[in-house]
């Protein structure tokens, strides 16, 4: 592993995007308000055990009706951005077709209170939420899903597209499509490998479909959010560095390749075709050309690296020859095992900008590894998130130092709120909420983030010595 240096003195431009993070469904609550129609995660929470603790996100954040308070706290933080997404099903209850006002109503009063306030919006289209009426076609899994999602950003952009630069169509097609189709985890709680590498694909070319309606209106700028997982070797062993390149290409390659021009990768196709047993029809003629050059920046979320290696011949690895495994050398972890690697950070960014002609970089999330610190005193001092901060925006200068072209961070997330299957137990948030009451309090790592988004470098050490625990 490359460490971070931390030489490299961080010193963004005024213009650089500071910001936070989240989704629709994670925060909102209020499922049966304005005419919103059920979600695949609506049903998928119901199923026995699909959720931890059998929570659901009826009332989550409860920031559906709590947004002014939201935005009050990323304006208290001094942050420049906010990564948010739209629920489809509020604005298309039915998936396709009618359109329910109220839905673009409630997003244009909070993107028109985020203007006022000179926050940047970053709204995503679909963070996973898609309206559970689009399940009669197979939901992703279909074709009809690709023509429903354009319908859908239609309806947004004509309310929003006058006022919102950037705008991501897709969060994380590889997590919607192994989580969601091929192991079940996530809605729509499917377990089928065909199935998943269809709906992966149709996420894309609704990436493409997407962005050829946003591109019609001037001045906005379209990305899709990948979470990328660098995938390096347990060893020298040539098999190893052969098994992490397979895998880069299941987890990157698959995702990045396609939409920069250079189509899907050929040795992962045939990894699904051999593992399938047939050719992958889905994918078909002038796809690829539907889902390149329609990207303006990528939005990167990072979280993690995985060190892999050759299968076992025989192993319970299938369907593909490459398995996950401890590093060799001790290296740092959260609580739940997550291995912190801020030198993958910046050997991924920089990887980026040289595979991918320099193509403008937006961090779209980051942060999401940590559990939680109790709140003691009024304070909540989680020390852990405020090192992994510092050493992610570090390493994230470095990349910049080294000419990759980063645009903005978004950190993952605003608030703790509904962590999808893991429930309400892992509190991700620069700010705490008490579930009970809804009361926000910003964290000690909020409080680092809000002098750091103020100055554009990182305050001294120490620098919370003292502090109320109060905002800034
Ligand atoms: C991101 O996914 C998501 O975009 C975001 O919504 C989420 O809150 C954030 O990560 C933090 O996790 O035990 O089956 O639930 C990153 C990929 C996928 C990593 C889910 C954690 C837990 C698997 N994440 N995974 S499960």
């Amino acid at each position: 592993m490359t460490e971070s240096t931390g030489t490299t003195d961080v010193a963004f431009s005024p213009g650089f995007l500071w910001g936070a993070a989240t989704s629709s469904y994670q925060i909102e609550g209020s499922l049966d308000a304005d005419g919103r129609g059920e979600s695949v995660w609506d049903v998928f929470a119901r199923r026995p055990g699909a959720i931890e603790d059998g929570g659901d996100a009826s009332v989550a954040c409860d920031s559906y009706r709590r947004w002014p308070e939201d935005i009050d706290l990323i304006s208290r933080m001094n942050l420049g951005a906010y990564r948010f997404s739209v629920a489809w099903s509020r604005i298309m209850p039915e998936g396709r077709g009618r359109v329910e006002k109220r839905g673009l109503d409630h997003y244009e009063r909070f993107v028109d209170a985020l203007l006022e306030r000179d926050i940047v919006p970053v709204l995503t289209l679909n963070h996973w939420d898609m309206p559970q009426a689009l399940m009669a076609d197979g939901g992703w899994a279909g074709r009809s899903s690709v023509d429903a999602f354009a319908e859908y950003t239609v309806a947004v952009a004509d309310r929003l597209a006058d006022r919102v630069q950037w705008w991501i169509t897709q969060n994380e097609p590889w997590i919607i499509a192994l989580l969601g189709y091929r192991l079940g985890l996530h809605a729509p709680g499917i377990r089928d490998l065909g199935a998943s590498v269809a709906a992966g694909h149709h996420v894309m070319l609704a990436h493409g479909a997407g962005a050829d309606v946003l591109r019609r209106y001037p001045g906005v700028q379209v990305g899709a959010a990948l979470n990328l997982l660098p995938c390096v070797p347990a060893s020298d062993d040539e098999r190893d560095v052969a098994a992490a390149w397979a895998s880069d290409g299941y987890c990157n390659r698959w995702h990045l390749d396609p939409l920069f021009g250079k189509g899907y990768p050929a040795d992962m196709r045939e990894h699904y075709e051999r593992a399938l047993g047939r050719e992958l029809t889905e994918i078909r003629s002038g796809d690829e050309a539907a889902i390149a050059g329609r990207s303006d920046f990528l939005a990167v979320n990072y979280y993690t690296r995985r060190v892999m290696a050759a299968a076992e011949p025989d192993g319970a690895d299938q369907p593909f020859p490459w398995r996950v495994v401890s590093p060799r050398e001790q290296v740092p972890r959260t609580d739940e095992g997550t291995e912190i690697s801020p030198g993958t950070f910046r050997d991924l960014l920089l990887r980026l900008h040289r595979e991918y002609d320099g193509v403008p970089l937006i961090i779209a999330e980051n942060g999401g590894i940590f559990a939680d610190t109790p709140m003691h005193d009024g304070r909540i001092r989680d020390v852990r998130r405020q090192t992994f901060l510092r050493q992610h925006v570090t390493a994230m200068a470095e990349a910049a130092a080294a000419g990759a072209d980063v645009r903005g961070y978004l950190h993952w997330s605003l608030l703790d709120n509904f962590e999808w299957a893991l429930g309400y137990r892992p509190r991700f948030g620069l700010v705490h909420v008490d579930y009970r009451t809804g009361e926000r309090t910003i964290k000690d790592s909020g409080l680092l983030y809000a002098e750091l988004a103020r100055t554009g470098r990182l305050p001294a050490a120490g620098f919370l010595q003292g502090a109320a625990g109060t905002a800034p």
